[in-house]
């Protein structure tokens, strides 16, 4: 017989683990995209603690509609490599140019990220970091109907080794972290640029350039890094996500480890 109330105790025990062993993290990523969930995949293959948190129901970020719907996505020669780890099958045309079907690299990619280890909160909204000794150390975390109903709830903190704001266009978090503290990022102002009009070309580049420590433990990758740096954007062209998302592993890696 089925009982239902064993349903809910496992359910809630499952996440309460989950959620218990993300208090102390080595990273954690704000915004399930592709490029933060390259990174933490990656971090996680490793056996880093990662978290990834993500405020909408279903992660994947902007990869899921392709260009305008059509659920087909672009990726250029150069970021093959990273797309081959996670099997996402690709269609070669001319000039080195791939496309792929963007509801499948999109659910590959989450696939992969949960399977590596990666402890993926969806509907948890991330509304501030945690600041000490003027570095960042961790984030403030509410559930996302409660941030979208105004509730008067307050949020928790999770503490990690760092902190990659992969949030998209808006860079939410950087943006708040300029705000609140008035602190000096790495960008060419020292505050937060902002993003440029479209230019794939210079965009793609630039996101990977851009993707980069910018303030003590606290990183930036894809969109976020080019509305932090002021890079331009690009569109429905995935190959400089990809790569962003590498390179921040890389960072955050060697940052983790350095301590
Ligand atoms: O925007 P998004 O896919 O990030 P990305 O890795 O990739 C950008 C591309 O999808 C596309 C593009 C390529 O040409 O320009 O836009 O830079 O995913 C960002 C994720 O962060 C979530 C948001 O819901 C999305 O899924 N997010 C944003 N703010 C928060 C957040 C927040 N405060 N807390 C948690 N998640």
């Amino acid at each position: 017989m089925l009982d239902d109330s064993k349903v809910s105790a496992l359910i809630i025990d499952a996440y309460f683990k989950k959620l218990k062993d993300s208090l102390h993290l080595d990273a954690a990523i704000v915004g399930a995209g592709p490029s933060g969930l390259v990174a933490a995949t990656l971090l996680a293959k490793d056996g880093f603690n990662v978290a990834v948190y993500e405020s909408k129901l279903a992660p994947g970020g902007g990869m899921w509609g392709g260009g305008m719907m059509f659920n087909e996505i672009v990726v250029q020669r150069e970021a093959i490599e990273v797309l081959k780890m996670f099997n996402v099958r690709l269609k070669e045309h001319e000039d080195s140019y791939f496309t792929c079907d963007s509801v499948e690299c999109t659910s590959a990619l989450i696939n992969s990220a949960v399977n590596s280890g990666v402890k993926l909160f969806n509907l948890v909204k991330v509304v501030d970091t945690v600041f000490k000794n003027d570095s960042v150390c961790g984030l403030v975390i509410n559930w996302t109907p409660v941030e979208h109903m105004g509730l008067h709830v307050d949020p928790i903190t999770v503490y990690s080794k760092v902190v990659m704001d992969a949030t998209g266009h808006p860079a939410e978090l950087a943006n708040t972290l300029v705000k609140k503290t008035g602190v000096k990022l790495e960008t060419p102002s020292g505050g937060f640029e902002g993003e440029k009009p479209m230019n794939a070309e210079e965009g793609e580049k630039q996101t990977v350039e851009n993707t980069k420590e910018i303030y003590k433990n606290f990183f930036v990758s894809g969109m976020a890094a080019n509305g932090v740096c002021g890079g331009f954007r690009m569109g429905p062209i995935f190959g400089g996500m990809l790569l962003s998302g590498r390179k921040a592993y890389n960072l955050m890696k060697e940052k983790i480890e350095r301590g």
